[in-house]
């Protein structure tokens, strides 16, 4: 062996390297192993071979290398210097190979575990978009449900104004055809209610006196001389509210009117009686607190309209014949008391004034007399009127009892202001 060793310092040729293997102890280690052959070895086997001898006994190959000369020995030492540095730096390269795969094995963990956290994440949103697609598809379900049925409800709609189109068209032209011969039937069948309604629910009342003279009379005049008789004929004739009469054998005994204009106490050379429907007043709107709003004269009041009617719905006129209509005067015949009752809010007007023009009576008003069951009235106050004629504070409406021939009483106050333009109904 001590000559192995002198072959090998003397060639110079002895080569260490580590040798990775299994040693008999199970211990994983990098051992150095001499190696046992001869010259024409590879360095590598014969610093295998080296190795080998120093690990297997070492006090030994010390005792041998103590029989060396200096020179071998420090060629060994040389030798083992560097088989030392080599298992160094082979350890040291396994350890930072070893640190380097610790710290790709954390890296490698880190992703590992966002990954598996993003599966989850994603998981997640897959079953919350696959629940809002369930949710989505029950209401698309549902709406699908009520578009069916909305589909069918149009259809049916549909049919039915087509349908409404048609009996309209259809209705429309019968109309056309009927409705002349409808007109003249209901106005007709209004004249007999009217006369069946004066020969059962009218009451008339009479005291002495006559109507106005020379009339004027409604129909002719008849020798009925009897109130039975007269007010029969007053009762079947259209729009008959006031007769008199007398008992002489006279041609003219039965005088039949639709107003009261003129009546009169006096009883004449036939001792007349006047009899009237009960119930039948002259009525008035009535002020005597107007106002110019430009600062002119007072006693003046513009009205555009004045209607009466006998619902309290103000929907059933009450006819105003011309010669019913009263007031307590007007301006000139440019705004004469007929322009009020012409049918149009909108222009024409009844310029009214007091009985002795702007300057005297502060009294003004507007009416109709002779009217039976009134239960609305209907005036209109135009905006645009160049004077402005108004009441400022107060309107009354007053009505004047025929059979008593009395003063004008007042049936109702309403609170008035300049501002108050337009139409206003006042009911009864
Ligand atoms: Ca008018």
């Amino acid at each position: 062996m001590l000559c192995l060793f002198l072959l090998l310092v003397q060639t110079n040729a002895v080569i260490l390297q580590p040798v990775e293997t299994h040693i008999q102890n199970t211990t994983n280690a990098v051992i150095l192993q001499p190696i046992e052959t001869h010259i024409q070895n590879t360095d590598a086997q014969k610093k295998k071979q080296l190795l080998g001898s120093v690990l297997s006994d070492p006090k030994k190959f010390i005792a041998q290398a103590t029989n060396l000369d200096p020179f071998a020995v420090q060629d060994i030492i040389t030798l083992l210097d560097a088989l030392l540095r080599t298992s160094k730096h082979k350890e040291q390269d396994i350890v930072d190979t070893l640190e380097d795969e610790l710290s790709r094995l954390v890296k490698t963990g880190e992703e590992l575990s966002d990954a598996v956290e993003a599966v989850d994440v994603a998981n997640g949103a897959v079953k919350a978009a696959k629940e809002a697609v369930t949710v989505a598809e029950g209401v698309v379900t549902e709406k699908e449900g009520i578009l069916r049925v909305k589909s069918e409800e149009h259809e049916a709609a549909d049919l039915a104004h087509t349908g409404a189109l048609d009996a309209r068209d259809t209705a429309q032209a019968e109309l056309d055809d009927l409705k002349p011969g409808l007109d003249k039937e209901q106005a007709m069948l209004i004249d007999v209610n009217k006369m069946l309604g004066q020969l059962t629910d009218i009451l008339f009342s009479c005291e002495p006196g006559q109507g106005g003279e020379n009339g004027p009379y409604l129909g002719e005049r008849t020798n009925d001389n009897s109130r039975e008789k007269c007010e029969r004929r007053c009762r079947s004739t259209v729009g008959c509210l006031i007769f008199d009469y007398t008992t002489d054998d006279v041609s003219d005994a039965c005088r039949l009117y639709s107003n009261s204009a003129g009546s009169r106490t006096d009883v004449g050379a036939h001792r007349r009686q006047f009899c009237i429907v009960e119930g039948l007043f002259d009525w008035r709107l009535f002020t005597d607190t107007t106002v110019r709003r430009d600062g002119g004269s007072n006693n003046c009041w513009d009205v555009n309209e004045i209607a009466f009617f006998s619902d309290s719905q103000c929907s059933v006129p009450i006819e105003i014949p011309a010669n019913n209509r009263i007031n307590s005067g007007y301006a000139s015949s440019k705004h004469a008391l007929e322009f009020a009752f012409d049918g149009s809010e909108v222009g024409s007007l009844w310029g009214g004034r007091s009985r002795d023009g702007e300057f005297g009576s502060s009294e003004v008003w507007i009416g109709a007399r002779d009217i039976a069951n009134l239960k609305c009235i209907k005036f209109t106050q135009g905006k645009s009127v160049s004077n402005k004629c108004r009441p400022s504070s107060e309107i009354q409406i007053q009505k004047r009892n025929k059979q008593l021939r009395g003063d004008w009483i007042t049936e109702k106050e309403i609170m008035w202001s300049v501002e108050n333009d337009g139409t206003h109904e006042f009911l009864i």
